[in-house]
């Protein structure tokens, strides 16, 4: 396990004893514990364990020192699983609601006896949360928004998230034996943001050895449907998934229709009528096709389905990859993260589809924090994950000083890392070159943090919003035009500063800043977090033909979070980006240019 995982699973242990009422001399001694070790060195920590010396690391004793070690080594603490069993799972979801600690949601069960959200809703309704010591009507409000916003998000998650649940089922049945080939299809494979329910498609002749091997996968909570062809769980994230199993030869037929979208088959199916043939989940056959007689075998007399089942198989269209079904109706291949209706089968058809950016087109990323702001690795540590990744440089940024809670840089902590990093980057230590820079705050009239003076002292200066957002549309929309009119600004980072799933975006016309951006040449980041892919993948097609530069930026606040790039090509891909309209696609040499013309 790495140090930050270790961090996150003290944090929690610190969070369920809390929950469960236990001494809060306890309960700060793991929270403590897990921001000494986001202080160490991954290096460091790994050679304290060895030489058994962590209990002289300050604030760490022999019960953490144990516990330290237990997961650095298996990656696993007992300590820790038997707590989570011990809590009721009702108290850690009220942790989701906003406005709710662990402090209050144990007064909440101890007083009320509240141990789950349909209970919490309830006593709020009829106001007995306010009546408690502590609480008060504007708190049970914000519990009663938090509840209602939780209903809303609920249904849909992180594409990142769902990533990494598909991704292991996906080899899991590729290796099954007797399948031929299995894909995760839907809105993941479409690289959409946020993701309603996962689509697994196999083409497999044994159909009841996959069904029983994905009903009974490690995190499947329930089943909700298992038939002859198909199956669907719910995972204990409530995530939802389908599985579908064809035969060989419908499974490209199967693999575009599930990959969808809606809008895309439409056109799709449409676009073959057009041609005399009838394209369907089942196939492609001629579109006078015999109508079937009554009892064909599994098909409803008059579908598709029955149309394809008795169509002579000389008749069908045979086709065997996703690129001959798209030249069978005259088009080139299409991306899946084209596929939504918005225009790619007209651009298909001329021969236009951009060649878009991929993930290993990135030499590079900017707009990276490290301990010196509210990172969780030193500058060091992210350096040694980008050189680990291949990159030729890596850009930082953090946090400026109106960024108390994130501890941003005063004028002359930033000049320091300045320093440090030109004798980073002096030293050869590492392969990868480190541009030096901020994440500026634009303050709430629009002026930035620090001078011009400063700024001409950077290599990289990312401006963003991180106060005031309630601003009516009109004023947001000059505050953030002002800040990047003025001179030495690079990029404007994450424009609407929307959470998915979480928080809505403040109220600006990104219309009006796109043209601002150009006007001044400035770049807007695709700010590559699951969590905002911001600028969002719609406004890029127009916004990039009309000449905005485009920089794909992790925002990493640890190492790991490096490769959160990888979303942020994702969405790229969506907005019709190729290579060139990317900053980070350039070589070093190309960028010390750019940089360097900017000033
Ligand atoms: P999601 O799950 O809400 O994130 O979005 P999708 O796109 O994964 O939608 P889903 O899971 O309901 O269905 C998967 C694909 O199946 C969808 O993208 C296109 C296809 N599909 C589903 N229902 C229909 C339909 O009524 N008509 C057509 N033409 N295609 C459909
Ligand atoms: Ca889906
Ligand atoms: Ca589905
Ligand atoms: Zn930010």
């Amino acid at each position: 396990m790495t140090k930050n995982e270790i961090a996150d699973a003290l944090a929690e242990i610190g969070t369920l004893l809390e929950l469960k009422g236990e001494n809060p001399f306890k309960v700060r001694a793991y929270q403590a514990g897990a921001r000494v070790l986001e202080a160490i060195e991954e290096a460091e920590l790994a050679r304290l364990i060895a030489a058994g010396e962590l209990m002289s690391v300050k604030g760490i004793g022999e019960a953490l020192a144990q516990k330290i070690g237990e997961l650095h080594g298996t990656g696993r603490l007992e300590f820790l699983e038997k707590l989570r069993a011990s809590v009721a799972p009702g108290l850690v979801e009220m942790l989701e609601v906003p406005g709710l600690g662990p402090k209050k949601i144990r007064a909440l069960h101890d007083k009320l006896g509240l141990a789950d959200l349909a209970a919490l809703a309830a006593a709020c309704e009829d106001g007995r949360v306010a009546a408690l010591d502590g609480f008060g009507e504007k708190t049970q409000e914000k519990i009663l928004a938090g509840l209602a916003h939780r209903e809303a998000y609920g249904k849909r998650h992180l594409w990142w998230l769902a990533a990494e649940i598909a991704q292991p089922i996906v080899q899991g049945l590729r290796a099954l034996p007797g399948v031929k080939h299995a894909e995760a299809a839907g809105s993941l494979r479409r690289g959409m943001e946020t993701v309603g329910d996962l689509d697994f498609l196999v083409a497999a002749a044994d159909v009841a050895p996959v069904v029983e091997w994905f009903t009974t996968l490690p995190r499947v909570q329930e089943v909700t449907a298992k038939g002859e062809t198909k199956a669907s769980v719910r995972f204990e994230s409530g995530l939802q998934a389908d599985l579908r199993i064809v035969p060989e030869e419908q499974f490209v037929f199967a693999l575009h229709h599930f990959t969808g979208s809606k809008d895309h088959n439409v056109q799709m199916r449409q676009r073959a009528l057009a041609r005399g043939l009838r394209l369907s989940e089942w196939g492609l056959v001629p579109a006078q096709a015999r109508e079937p007689d009554a009892g064909t075998a599994g098909a409803v007399p008059g579908t598709v389905k029955a149309a394809v089942a008795q169509t002579a198989a000389s008749d069908r269209v045979v086709v065997r990859t996703e690129v001959e079904l798209f030249k069978k109706l005259g088009l080139h291949f299409i991306p899946p993260e084209l596929r939504e209706g918005m225009g790619e089968i007209e651009e298909s058809e001329k021969g236009e589809l951009p060649q878009l950016v991929e993930a290993g087109d990135l030499r590079g990323a900017f707009h990276n924090h490290t301990t010196a702001s509210d990172g969780r690795n030193t500058l060091v540590e992210m350096v040694a994950a980008a050189e680990a990744l291949g990159w030729e440089y890596l850009g930082i940024a953090d946090h400026s000083k109106s960024s108390f809670q994130a501890n941003g840089l005063t004028e002359e902590r930033l000049l320091a890392q300045v320093e440090e990093i030109r004798a980073l980057n002096a030293s050869q230590r590492f392969k990868t070159h480190v541009f030096t820079g901020t994440e500026c705050d634009i303050l709430a009239d629009g002026r930035l943090d620090f001078s011009a003076e400063i700024f001409g002292q950077l290599d990289c200066v990312v401006v963003s919003v991180h106060n005031a957002f309630s601003q009516d549309e009109a004023t947001m929309t000059a505050r953030i035009i002002r800040a990047i009119e003025q001179p030495h600004v690079t990029m404007l980072g994450h424009l609407t500063g929307r959470l998915l799933l979480r928080r809505e975006s403040y109220r600006v016309d990104a219309a009006k800043v796109i043209d601002a951006a150009i006007a001044n040449g400035v770049i807007i980041e695709l700010n590559a977090s699951p969590w905002r892919l911001d600028m969002d993948w719609r406004l890029w097609r127009k916004a990039a033909a009309k000449g905005l530069l485009c920089s794909i930026n992790p925002d990493a606040h640890e190492t790991a979070g490096l490769e959160h790039v990888r979303a942020g090509i994702n969405a790229a891909r969506k907005g019709w980006l190729m290579k060139e309209n990317i900053l980070n696609t350039r070589p070093k040499s190309a960028v010390v240019k750019y940089l360097e013309g900017k000033k």
